[in-house]
């Protein structure tokens, strides 16, 4: 389908000038000072009275609120791996912290070029196990990690991280 269409009026000077660093605070976890590894398993838990999907899950658990899901201390660096095996891709996403996506194996078998910076979200398709290097450092607290496709975050997609 057709959105925009562009025309070009004239000719104009570019006077921008890229800035010789990007970012003056973000440093990016170094894999070698991990210190913990956590892997997490995005699924679908399916109801077998009627065998059509109840729960989309994470490690088998849909959303508690009120539960703690993963304890992680303020300023440590970990390795966490998102793994996909069913039919949906997963845009999984952090709150509390950038991340550094390490590799990605099954599925695309690369990191994509745009997934070099300090990331949020990465995206898991099926088959794919996404490595991340992840450190937070700013703040104590719980913070979400969930599935950015809102039908799956609202049908149990999410956990809590408490940071402390
Ligand atoms: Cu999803």
């Amino acid at each position: 389908m057709d959105l925009l269409r562009l025309h070009v009026g004239r000719r104009v000077r570019e006077r921008a000038a890229i800035p010789d660093r990007l970012s003056l605070g973000a440093v990016a976890p170094d894999p070698a000072d991990s210190i913990r590894e956590r892997s997490f398993k995005f699924g679908i838990q399916i109801e077998p009275s009627t065998r059509s999907m109840a729960y989309h899950t994470i490690n088998g658990r849909s959303f508690d609120m009120s539960r703690i899901d993963e304890r992680v201390t303020l300023g440590e660096t970990e390795i966490w791996s998102f793994s996909n095996d069913k039919a949906f891709a997963h845009p999984v996403h952090l709150h509390g912290a950038h991340f550094r996506v390490l590799s990605r194996s099954g599925g695309r078998r690369q990191v994509m070029p745009w997934e070099g910076g300090m990331k949020d979200t990465v995206l898991v398709y099926p088959t794919e196990t996404v490595r991340v290097a992840v450190r937070f450092s700013a703040h104590r607290g719980i913070f979400p990690l969930h599935c950015h496709n809102i039908e799956h975050e609202d049908m149990g997609m999410m956990l809590n991280v408490l940071v402390e």
